[in-house]
């Protein structure tokens, strides 16, 4: 994955222009603050649209602001652009980017949380989140993602995003604030009476808006880099039946009581580990943060385990199972090792995981009754969205200061708690019949 700077993006379109050429418009929006420029034609002939992204490429090249073409790879290798932007309905990714090579830039629009999954399993350079906001510049579109499905977008996202429809002075900086990597703009550009002042504004409102603390959607971040690593144990996860069934609503009450009844044993002692966490967190506001986030975390989980043992009448007087016993010994025995990268790494999955599945189900429910509908909406709740991203800002801290040895450490214990939470499930649905 290349990594561009996706702040403000352009895209071009001739008949928002007020009649100015899209020179004028790319120029102005450049020297404003445009980061990148995609150029967008829908009705034009091949030769006009190759001879306008000839002229196009310098007052990029210029600026050193990369040139996308929207849809048309031919177009694209025509004039050596920087890259290309797809949609659902256009080039499959895979042919683009056998035809253009590694070195190019691809977005791909993605419309829907299940699109979103797709193209998280392709090398894409950036995905667009299309539309968050309805917009009369397009309106053939999807419905718009709206605000908080672009935070869970972003959150999903295995790349970096854009979000697109609706971009403007007012809407800019809470997208921002809710984590895009940038926006991309048609009309507040392109017919604003002075693009460049229209672009330096917005530029203005992302950079108040960007306080991404070094940015925790880099390639080089630690969770970035665990994520990465612990993929095909989450793809395990998704797919396993536990989750799809629990997904559908159609998963026995006797397996998910068996499973809830040793999540109530772990979340115990989970729960008392997490306030060892915190005990150990050197810096003060953080450890407030972390131990407020431990008990309005542990007290949702709680309300929520309590309802469905009373509804379900689960028997909670069992044992551990060899998975509950092995996982609660994993994170015991790096909580007591007393490194909090450690101990943090091997607690996270546990937040992490329970959270990218609760919005993944919470993204891919049907909108039948679901009798596990309150376990989903727990862990896809935007209280514990937030809270986990609190955490895993908190453990990039932890690892950018910690040794190369120290975070494989950490990835190490990390991995070995994700394959715990799978194991969990696999031990809720087959019991001891099948590890
Ligand atoms: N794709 C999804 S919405 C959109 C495109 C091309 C248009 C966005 O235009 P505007 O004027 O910035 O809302
Ligand atoms: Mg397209």
């Amino acid at each position: 994955m290349k990594r561009s700077d996706l702040r403000l993006y352009l895209v071009t379109d001739r008949a928002l222009s007020l009649g100015r050429p899209i020179e004028e418009v790319v120029r102005e929006a450049v020297e404003g603050g445009a980061t990148m420029v995609q150029l967008r034609e829908k009705s034009i002939s091949t030769r006009e649209f190759v001879e306008l992204a000839l002229r196009l490429k310098p007052v990029c090249r210029a600026a050193g602001v990369p040139l996308i073409i929207n849809d048309r790879i031919d177009v694209a290798l025509a004039v050596d652009a920087d890259g290309v932007h797809i949609g659902q309905s256009d080039m499959p990714y895979e042919v683009a980017r056998r035809l253009l090579g590694s070195d190019k830039i691809i977005g791909l629009s993605v419309e829907n949380f299940a699109d979103l999954e797709v193209a998280g399993g392709l090398d894409v350079d950036y995905v667009g989140i299309s539309p968050v906001y309805g917009t009369p510049t397009k309106t053939d579109t999807a419905a718009p993602f709206g605000l908080e499905g672009l935070r869970k977008a972003v959150q999903m996202s295995a790349h970096p995003t854009v979000a697109i429809g609706g971009m403007n002075a007012s809407t800019v900086g809470e997208v921002i604030g809710a984590g895009a990597d940038g926006v991309a703009v048609v009309s507040a550009i392109c017919s604003a009476p002075s693009p460049r002042k229209a672009a330096e504004q917005l530029a203005a409102i992302i950079k108040q808006a960007d306080k991404k603390p070094n940015n925790t959607n880099t390639m080089e971040s630690w969770t970035k880099q665990v994520w990465e690593a612990s993929k095909p144990i989450y793809e395990r996860i998704i797919v396993h039946p536990f989750i799809t069934e629990l997904a559908a609503g159609t998963l026995a009450q006797e397996k998910f009581a068996r499973y809830l009844a040793q999540d109530e044993i772990y979340i115990k002692n989970y729960g008392e580990e997490m306030f060892l966490l915190a005990d150990m967190i050197p810096d003060k506001d953080m450890q407030t943060m972390f131990r407020a986030y431990a008990k309005e975390g542990m007290e949702a989980e709680g309300a929520m385990h309590q309802m469905l043992i009373d509804s379900f009448g689960i028997n909670t007087a069992v044992e551990p199972s060899e998975v509950t016993a092995g996982y609660m010994a994993h994170t015991r025995h790096h909580i007591n090792s007393g490194s909090l990268p450690l101990a943090m790494a091997a607690m996270l999955p546990c937040m992490w995981i329970y959270n990218e599945v609760g919005l993944y189900i919470y993204a891919h429910r049907n909108p039948n009754p679901n009798p596990y509908a309150e376990w989903v909406a727990t862990y896809a709740s935007e209280d514990f969205t937030e809270g986990t991203r609190r955490v895993l800002e908190l453990c990039d801290r932890l690892a950018a200061e910690a040794t190369e040895e120290q975070r494989k450490a950490m990835t190490e214990a990390y991995l070995i708690a994700a394959e715990y939470e799978w194991a969990f499930w696999n031990w809720g649905y087959y019991g001891d019949k099948k590890k």
